[in-house]
This record gives C-alpha cells, structure tokens and sequence, in this order.
C-alpha cells in the first residue's frame, strides 16, 4: 500500500495548496488506492525518523513498501510511469510531458511563490513596495508567454498530462490574485484541470484532511 504524508493542520491560506495534493491527483489520475499519515507542523518535522524520509523535513512524503520518496515532482514522475494519462508511453511525448513537468516547478513556479510570500508573509513591509511590482512583471511576463504556448490548444501538449497536473497546481498558488483567473487563456486553462475528476477527489481528500485547530 502506498502511504502519502501530510499536515494534520495548516493555516486557512494554505489549505488546499499544500503539495501532498499533487501526489493525491496523480494518485487519483491513475487510479491507485492510498493511505494518509499525517504529521504536525513543528516538532515532527524534525524527528530523525522523518528527516530520514524528507530531508528538508517538508511533505510530501510517498512511501510504498521500501521505496520512500521526497520532491513532489519526482513522486508525480514515478506515478506517472505506470499511466497513459500521466506520462504517454511513446518516448517523444513522455518527454514533452516531463518537460513541462520541469518548466512548471523551474520556471513558473520560482516567481508564484516570492509573490505569494509577499503577499501572504510580508504584505505590509517596506521593502515590498519596491519589490512586488517586479516581481508581478516577471511573473505576468512568463505567463504571457505560457499563455502564447497554450493558445487554443485545451492542454499544454494538447492532451492531459503530469505536466498539465504540475503546472495547474502551481497557477493555483497565485490565488490570493487574479492574475490568473482574469486572463483569457490560462484562467480557462486552470479551469479544465480543476474540473477533472481526480483533482476533484484529490483536493476534497486533502481539505478533509485538516484538524480545525493545531496540534
Ligand atoms: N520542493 C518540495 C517543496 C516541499 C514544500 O515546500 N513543502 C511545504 C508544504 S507545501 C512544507 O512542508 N513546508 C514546511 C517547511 O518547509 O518547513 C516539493 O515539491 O516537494
């Protein structure tokens, strides 16, 4: 049985953005069954035992028999090997699927997540004031250009993949703006991944998940 961790609690901000939901999705995607163990923020972290899983003391964690892995891009990956729908099977398109995978979390996602901190974490600091509006630059740019890409086109390679997975869940971080909700291509665009079923479940699962108070 494959065992997914996660945060018995987060803040309001967080709930349903925390990275166990990307190895719930591609769980969902491809159909496998899954337990859930959750951890609290803090002193868990920092157990031996679970920084033997996760480095960093982060989640998610994925664990099946005697195979652990951390980095939910490679977790999306390994899933992904044993389903069409995640990762084709014909090489060139696996490839391009595992592109995209990367371009979410190397490219897009660096300049989603100073935003988000600013905003989230620092919002009313000095130093913002100068800073937010390059950063809003840089990551309208990129996604004008990931914009340019999709056209009409319903997913990035045409059909759904772990890249489309990737970089849905990504978008979803620039929430707390409308960045991507107000435009034409990539908010539609991050409708359609959200309308899928196993992100459905994925995302119920993940927000039922929660304590109501930390512990
Ligand atoms: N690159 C890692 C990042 C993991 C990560 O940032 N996890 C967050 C939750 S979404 C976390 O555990 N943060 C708490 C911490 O860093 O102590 C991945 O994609 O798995």
């Amino acid at each position: 049985m494959i065992t997914v961790y996660s945060y018995r609690w987060v803040p309001d901000f967080a709930q349903g953005l925390v990275r166990d939901l990307r190895v719930r999705w591609a769980l969902e995607e491809v159909g496998r069954d899954y337990d859930q163990w959750r951890i609290g923020l803090g002193e868990e972290q920092n157990t031996p035992a679970y920084r033997a899983c996760q480095p960093y003391g982060q989640v998610p964690v994925y664990a099946e028999g005697d195979l652990v892995l951390f980095e939910s891009g490679a977790i999306v990956l390994h899933i992904g090997e044993t389903c069409e729908v995640l990762l084709p099977s014909e090489p060139k398109a696996r490839a391009r699927a595992t592109c995209w995978l990367f371009s979410a979390l190397n490219t897009i996602e660096p300049g989603i997540q100073e935003l988000a901190a600013i905003d989230l974490f620092h919002a009313e600091e000095a130093w913002t004031r100068e800073r937010r509006p390059q950063v809003e630059d840089w990551v309208r740019r990129r996604l004008g250009e990931l914009a340019a890409w999709l056209g009409d086109k319903e997913y990035l390679e045409g059909a759904f993949t772990a890249g489309d997975l990737m970089m849905a869940t990504v978008l979803r971080n620039l929430r707390q703006t409308d960045i991507v909700t107000t435009d034409p291509t990539l908010g539609p665009y991050l409708e359609r991944c959200e309308a899928r079923p196993a992100f459905q479940r994925a995302l119920a699962d993940q927000m039922a998940s929660f304590d109501a108070q930390p512990s």
